[in-house]
């Protein structure tokens, strides 16, 4: 786990009446899922909380990226490293950034800002099999599940949300559904179809999750 996904649980201090949204993600055979980006958006309008921004790192490593989905607020940025002895060419076409950064040694690429919300899919254009993700939220209550599929969103305000699911191999779009937050927060489990995992060549390091 990446210091980047470590630091996904949000933190609203305010004055309103504000409770812990504790999610916990499984797939359809009941196996806990890491990766799962949620959000939850004010759909009552008003009481926005501060959406601080960061700068993160996804690594290029033995041809993976590290972390595979990173979740940050809007108009943070994003550095690319290259750890490996040869070359890497990340790229997105994604609406909320499109760039391209071909990197022939180690090194990090510099700020790339994220001023866009929504998802963006990372590339490379050597190595065709290396994938990642980088979710841009515009709501700063937003978090990535850790590996035992759970994630904690601190002090939400009070009021109705509409929480929205994504992961990797999600079956279809993201999901959306509306909550509820008042008093003590809430606690809550989702079900997600997911497809099965990526197969990807033995001789190539990477992901399966
Ligand atoms: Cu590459």
């Amino acid at each position: 786990m990446s210091a980047s996904a470590l630091c996904a649980v949000v933190s609203w201090s305010g004055t309103a009446a504000a409770g812990d949204v504790a999610l916990s993600f499984a797939d359809q055979d009941g196996a806990m899922v890491q990766d799962v980006v949620v959000t939850l958006t004010n759909s009552g309008g008003g009481g926005a909380a501060e959406n601080k921004p960061v700068e993160v790192e996804v690594n290029q490593y033995r041809q993976s990226y590290d972390p595979l989905v990173t979740t940050v607020p809007l108009n943070s940025s994003v550095r690319f490293r290259n750890s490996d002895t040869f070359a890497h060419h990340v790229y997105s076409f994604s609406k909320a950034k499109a760039f391209e950064h071909r990197q022939p040694t180690r090194g990090i690429t510099d700020p790339i800002k994220l001023d866009k919300p929504g998802l963006i899919a990372l590339g490379c254009n050597i190595h065709d099999h290396m994938l990642a993700y980088i979710y841009v939220s515009d709501t700063p209550f937003y978090g990535l599940s850790e590996k035992d599929g759970t994630v904690d969103l601190k002090d939400v305000p009070d009021g109705r949300y509409v929480m929205k699911i994504w992961h990797p191999r999600l079956k279809g779009k993201a999901v959306e559904k509306p909550i509820d937050v008042a008093g003590e927060g809430l606690t809550l489990t989702e079900t997600l179809a997911l497809k099965p995992p990526r197969k990807v060549k033995k001789s190539v390091y990477s992901y399966s999750r």
